[in-house]
């Protein structure tokens, strides 16, 4: 049973600073580097990994969006084909956190509604007791857009991290 190998193309989306790049770069190279660049336009990354069923790899196409607002127009291109979103908000900034609903329309407006994962980054950051955005908060928007998951990642320490993409992969082979 099952199929024998399967290729996704993915994105990662959210506001400009909240940790993109690094939690792929994380993802990929498995360390934290300190220094990324902001991302211009987009740029985009292969990854192979292991699910159950699948028997041959899964490919991930991952699509690493710039966040900033004059990026807009040339992220509509970006969005077609993809099999999947990683939504990603900063734990310690409550704005990124606002600005999710437009990020899920312009990105419907395009490719209508797919897999995604719902990602508070920069749990390094934030003190259990005086979250800026209450983990309840986070997972009432997790039911309101459908997400697969809400999870919580440090692209700093690695945690969490690993775990978007398989949830993802396992969910987008789901559909097939
Ligand atoms: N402490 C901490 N810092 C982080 C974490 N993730 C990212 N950063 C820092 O946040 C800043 C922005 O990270 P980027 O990965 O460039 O953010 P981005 O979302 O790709 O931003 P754009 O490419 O401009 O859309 C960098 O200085 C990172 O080192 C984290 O989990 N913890
Ligand atoms: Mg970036």
């Amino acid at each position: 049973m099952g199929i024998k190998s399967a290729f996704y193309k993915i994105c990662i989306l959210g506001d400009f600073g909240v940790g993109k790049s690094t939690l792929l770069h994380h993802y990929l190279e498995g360390r934290f580097i300190s220094n990324i660049q902001s991302t211009i336009g987009s740029n985009f990354f292969v990854k192979h990994l292991k699910i159950p069923k699948v028997k041959n790899l899964v490919t991930l196409q991952i699509w690493d969006l710039a966040g900033q607002d004059h990026y807009k127009w040339v992220r509509q291109a970006f969005y077609k084909g993809a099999k999947g979103i990683v939504v990603v908000f900063d734990l310690s900034r409550k704005e990124t956190f606002k600005h999710l609903d437009s990020w899920i329309k312009e990105v419907e407006n395009v490719i209508g509604v797919v897999p995604r994962i719902l990602v508070g980054n920069k749990l390094d950051l934030i003190n259990p007791g005086e979250r800026v955005i209450p983990k309840q908060e986070c997972l009432t928007f997790k039911q309101k857009i459908k997400a697969s998951s809400y999870e919580e990642t440090s692209a700093k320490l690695g945690t969490g991290v690993e775990q978007i993409f398989y949830i993802l992969a396992l969910e987008m082979n789901k559909n097939y």
